[in-house]
Parts: structure tokens; sequence; C-alpha cells
């Protein structure tokens, strides 16, 4: 029941378990939560441990990053244990990382290893001895590396190897009487123990349901291409064709279709590690410098960056394109995960652009028109997943112009005015109420929540008093306040209905499940369009 609806959550959840202290789904978080617990426990007299569990990865996010940096300061009791796998998703990368893989290949710290192998010698003696030896190892190498963390207020211990469950308990036991900010660095291997998850570690990450004897990984067949292939092949034609282009992502590069640019043209290629903040003030500067950088970060992640989007990128007016990948709801990885709010978020930034293509062709153009676009943020959302099957590889590059939708269906009663691909949705609803009682809503395609079709909506507002917004986000704020906002100054009786994401949190199951539960899908979309026909206003 992992990850499925009404089952358990993918990630620490504190409703869930006992054991899970604190919930996260986004990185980079222990340390900084730990140092919470920490200090809760001095303040009301408790004697508690306190450990952090850290990966290599997630250690380069600047959160970890300041919450090391106050930890050692506050000298609390805390033990970070660091799990460097040398792996973050996709190659980790970095300055950190480079210091990581330096003090694990310290001549300081082999040369006592081997001077200690050396006196042992061959043999059964040696396996004999070898546990005594590596459960020796933590405090052999103490003093022989680690010196950022020992700057940082820590004292460092390791490395050990994390993958020996005996030398780590013994290793802890240790450490428990010691006192102040601990670190332990631990070696692992990402995928240990399962040979399938170690011969491909970046898709073993998050492989999705798979048969455990085999390894066989349950994937269907997929009928159409995926927002993230439009992405990263658009995004390396965009690059051939303006030398400007370069992108950017926050160690996602695989995920959103980035690892295309990364083949084609690594020169033009910034993967900045698992730092969303940093990734949007770096993409401002490159744009301040006469670049044009399309920054992609899930929808979710750029929840991280959203004082650089205001105050490094828009209050500037700059040039920046950032493309939210896994905009909506987003399936198995729940609540952490979904990209609800985007458009309410940021949607109240002034010179803020924001787009939400209906389907694969849109997303392509909208990525050339950003290009041609000289201000920004230039902010493109898109769902997780596969689109809707349109022909986008040969179809040309259409220059789209910012608060412009269109109407895709004359009918009547009923305005529905849609963000995203749930257009379709919307379509095949009409379309089947059309066959079944011989009317049908007008259906709109918005294109842009921000700036938002005034025209198109001032037209709506004179012709229809029942309007119906669909988006797969927040209502609060969305599309649906958007809406809400421009017919309250009409003065006039608008009956406005929003179907999207209620002020809740969506919990794991299929996309097509989340949706059908909140009325997104056709089935639900041709109901809520007939019960609001029938309504009296
Ligand atoms: C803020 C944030 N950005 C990006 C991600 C996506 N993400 C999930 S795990 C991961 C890699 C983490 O690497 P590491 O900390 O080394 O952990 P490992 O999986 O190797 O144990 C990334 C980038 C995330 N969860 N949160
Ligand atoms: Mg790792």
């Amino acid at each position: 029941m992992n990850r499925k609806k009404d089952g358990i959550s993918g990630f620490p959840k504190r409703s869930e378990s006992i054991y899970d202290t604190f919930g996260t789904g986004h990185s980079s978080t222990s340390i900084s939560a730990a140092l919470g617990f920490a200090e809760a426990a001095k303040q009301q007299g408790l004697h508690q441990k306190v450990i952090a569990l850290i990966g290599d990865g997630s250690l380069t996010g600047g959160l970890a990053l300041e919450g090391l940096n106050n930890a050692g300061a506050a000298k609390s009791d805390i033990l970070v244990i660091l799990n460097d796998n040398n792996i973050s998703i996709d190659r980790n990368i970095g300055a950190i990382h480079n210091y990581l893989l330096h003090l694990t290949t310290d001549p300081k710290y082999n040369k006592a290893k081997k001077q200690i192998w050396d006196r042992l010698g061959e043999g059964w003696f040696r396996s004999r001895v070898q546990r005594m030896v590596i459960n020796a190892k933590s405090s052999l190498v103490r003093g022989s590396g680690g010196d950022f963390f020992e700057a940082m207020g820590f004292r460092y211990f390791g490395p050990i190897n994390g993958n020996d469950i005996e030398q780590v308990i013994m290793t802890l036991g240790r450490m428990k009487e010691l006192g102040g900010p601990l670190l332990l660095h631990t070696l692992t291997k990402k995928g240990k123990g399962y040979a399938p998850a170690e011969a491909n570690q970046t898709i073993w990450h998050a492989p999705g349901i798979f048969d455990p004897e085999t390894g066989k990984r349950q994937s269907k067949p997929a009928a159409t291409d995926r927002y993230q292939d439009v992405f990263g092949e658009t995004l390396v034609k965009l690059a051939e064709m303006n030398p400007k282009v370069v992108g950017v992502t926050p160690a996602m590069a695989s995920g959103c279709g980035m690892n295309k640019l990364s083949q084609q043209m690594p020169e033009r290629f910034y993967d900045v590690g698992i730092e969303e903040e940093h990734a949007v003030t770096f993409s401002a500067g490159l744009a301040a410098g006469g670049m044009k950088p399309f920054c992609n970060i899930y929808s979710s992640f750029s929840q991280r960056a959203y004082d650089q989007i205001i105050h490094d990128v828009a209050l500037q007016n700059l040039g920046v394109v950032i493309c939210l990948d896994r905009s909506g709801l987003v399936g198995e990885d729940g609540a952490t995960h979904h990209g609800c709010y985007d458009m309410a978020a940021y949607r109240s930034i002034p010179n803020a652009i924001i787009g939400v293509p209906k389907d694969e062709k849109e997303l392509k153009s909208m990525m050339y028109s950003a290009m041609k676009c000289n201000s920004g943020p230039y902010i493109i959302r898109y769902p997780r997943g596969n689109g809707e099957g349109v022909e986008w590889r040969k179809a040309k590059f259409e220059e789209l112009q910012p608060g412009k939708g269109e109407c895709l269906k004359e009918g009547k009663n009923i305005a529905v005015i849609c963000a995203g691909p749930s257009v379709y949705r919307a379509m095949e609803a009409s379309e089947e109420i059309e066959k079944s009682y011989g009317w049908s809503p007008s259906i709109y395609n918005i294109r842009y929540v921000k700036p938002i079709d005034k025209m198109m909506l001032k037209e709506i507002f004179e012709k229809f008093d029942k309007i119906i917004t669909v988006e797969d986000g927040c209502l609060m704020g969305g599309l649906y306040g958007a809406v809400a906002e421009e017919a309250v100054k009409t003065g006039k009786k608008i009956n406005i209905r929003g179907v999207g994401i209620p002020d809740e949190y969506i919990g794991q199951a299929t996309q097509e499940e989340q949706r059908n539960a909140l009325g997104l899908s056709k089935e639900g979309l041709k109901q809520i369009f007939l019960i609001t026909n029938a309504k009296k206003m």
C-alpha cells in the first residue's frame, strides 16, 4: 500500500508513525529540524539524543548549510550522520561534493589504513581482526580530515563503512557518550544489496512499481510523449537557434529532461546542485549579464525560491525563463510534491508572466515565445507525465502573445475557462453533453493566468452569468481567483464555480485518482457542467 490511495506515504509523515519524527519530502531539512528538537529538549530539561540523517546531495542545499552553521555555533547536543553514497539522483556535483570525495580519498586516511593492513598480513588472522580494525577506524581517522566540518564547529568522525551495520552500531555506541555538535561521515553504496539498483542508481532512485524477483519495472507503454521530453528537446532546439540560451537545473537534469542539453551541449548546461534559491539568483545574474537562461524547477521545489523570483528576477524585470515541471497533482509522491501553489503564489508578483500551455505543441511555442521576451520572470507551468498526443516535433514554432487566450468551442448557457491540459477533458465532456442533450458550454483556453486576457473575460462576462473555471492548481488565488477578481469589477451578478484543488492537502494516489476525486476528469466535469446548467441563478 506504499504510495497508494489510502495507503502509506512514500515519505516520513508524523501522523503515520512515531518513528517519523519529522515529516519531509523536500531535501536538506534534517539538520535545522534536529537542532530545533535539541533546543526544545534543552529548554524542557529533557535528556534526549538527537540525530539528523542527511545525504551527500542534500548537504549541498543551502538550508543544510544554514543548519550546520547555526548548530555548530549553538553547541547543542546533536549528531549529524552524513550518508555519503557519492550520488544525488543524478551525479552529485559542486565544491562540497568534491570536498567529500577528497576526504574519503585523503592520503593520510588511506595511509593509516594501509599501515594497519600491512602489519596484519594476509590470511585468516587478517579476516578475523578485520572487523575489529574497521570498528576502530572512526577513532583512527579522527583528526585526519573533516576540517570543513571542524571549522563549522562540529567534531568530525569517520569515514566509516555505513553499509556495515555492526560497524555503524559500534561507532554510534561510542559516540553516544559525547556531547556537542558531532558529525559522523558514513560511506554507503546507493541501492546496496539489490543488483538492478546498484547497476542503475539514477533510475532506481525512484523506480515505481517493480517485480522484486526479476527487477523488471512495471511501466506501461506510453502512447504519448512526456512533457519533460518536450521541454528537453525544445530547449536543445532553442539553444541551437540562439547562442545566448543556457539551461539551469537544481539537481533534476534527468527528471526535467535537461539531460538532453547536458549531453548535446555540455558547455551550455548548469546543474547547480539541490539549490533552488541559488538556481534562480544565478539565472538572474546570467540574464543581467546578457544570457537567456531557462531555469527548470519542479513547481513544488520552486517554493524554496519565492523570494529570489521576486527580489532578484521580477523586481529587476530580468529575462529569466522559469519552467515549472510537475505542476498540479503529481500522483504517488503526494502532498509534499504537488505543484499546487505556483499560479496563486507567482500571480501576485509584478512583471511576472505565467503561461499554462494546454498541450505539447503549446509548451513548445511558449518556450520559443519566452526566449524572445526580454522581461521576466516568464514562468511556464506544465504537469507531470504524458501529453495529449498532439504532433509537436514537426510543428512550427509559433509566437504566442502573453495575455491572449482562445475560444475552443462556442456554446451556450455556461462559459468554461480552463488553464492547461484539463481543457481537453472539458472539451470531451462538452462533446458528450452536446451528443446527449443538444447543447454545450463554451470552452475557453486562458493560456496565460498572468497577464490574464481581460478582453476575452469582458466578452465572457457580457455573454454569460454562469462561469466555471478549471485548473490543476489551488483554487484560492489561482485561475479561479483571477477570474473572480475581474468579474467583481463588472458589478454584474455572475455565478463562478471553481474546479481545482481545494484548501487542503491531497494525499498520495495515482494522478488519475486524484483528478477524479476533485472533478478534474472528463466525467467529473460533465457532471459539474450539467448540474451548473440546471441550477437557477
Ligand atoms: C528541495 C528539493 N529539491 C529537489 C528534490 C528532489 N530530490 C529528491 S532526492 C534528491 C537527491 C538527494 O540526494 P542525496 O541527499 O545524496 O540522497 P540519496 O538519495 O543519494 O540517499 C533530489 C534532488 C527534493 N526532494 N527537494
Ligand atoms: Mg547521495
